[in-house]
């Protein structure tokens, strides 16, 4: 089973039906799992909640026929109702990610159990400080971001006086030292970037665009999963 001690966060692939050129993300999250990735996120600002459930339930009937319910995680973005619906209609959704002006983690842990992956978008501005201080008893992993400005997630990074802040491989390597949690680390990311993001000590890397809109999803992810794993340190 998948619970929040058991879960890989290594190949992470976030999607929704906005991302993926008007093609069915259900193909797409499939290509992902075939290819190696250990964690699927469903997100969408634009899905109605009756079109988020389904895809929910579609995503978790996909990992449960290539037979990796208890490999791959599933949670869903922002949406602690969707996961409820979901699991309600028997789909197997391991938890839910949120960002700093969503629902409360507190509130999250408490409507989906101890068992539950919760994960949490760190805090952009004071970003060492925050990883290095926050409560994190309730929390299983932080995301953190972008390596680039992204046109996925224009706002992602947006500072206080109206700047992106990026983070650098270095800036990386600090965070994965500093954390009490594991770290996956996203936002204009592309093959190019896994060999040196592994070599961080980051937990993980997340993708949208370069998988959602390439000609073939496929292989791109299989390229993104095996670069990573020649690269990853071992840290534990
Ligand atoms: N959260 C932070 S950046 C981002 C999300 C969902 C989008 C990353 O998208 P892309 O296309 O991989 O740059
Ligand atoms: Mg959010």
């Amino acid at each position: 089973m998948i619970n929040r001690q058991n879960f890989h966060l290594s190949s992470y692939f976030v999607v929704g039906p906005e991302n993926t050129k008007g093609r069915p993300a259900g193909s797409i999250i499939k290509d992902a799992v075939e290819a190696g990735f250990t964690f699927i996120q469903i997100r969408s600002k634009l899905a109605s909640a009756k079109e988020l459930i389904n895809l929910t339930v579609e995503a978790s009937d996909i990992i449960k026929s290539l037979g990796k319910s208890n490999k791959v995680a599933l949670v869903v973005n922002d949406r602690l109702d969707v996961v409820l619906a979901a699991r309600k209609e028997g789909a197997k959704v391991d938890g839910i990610h949120v960002g700093q002006e969503d629902i409360p983690v507190g509130v999250c842990r408490e409507y989906l159990g101890e068992d539950s992956i919760v994960g949490l978008t760190a805090r952009s501005a004071d970003l060492f400080k925050y990883i290095e201080t926050e409560d994190v008893s309730q929390i299983d992993y932080f995301g953190v971001g972008p390596l680039r400005k992204t046109m996925t997630k224009p706002d992602c990074g947006l500072s206080h006086d109206g700047e992106i802040l990026t983070r650098s491989f270095e800036d990386l390597s600090k965070v994965a030292k500093l954390s009490p949690i594991p770290i996956v680390i996203g936002g204009g990311v592309g093959l190019e970037d896994i060999e040196e993001l592994a070599k961080t000590g980051v937990e993980g890397f997340f993708v949208v665009s370069v998988i959602s809109q390439a000609d073939d999803p496929k292989e791109v992810a299989m390229n993104l999963v095996k670069s990573w794993e020649s690269h990853k340190v071992n840290k534990k």
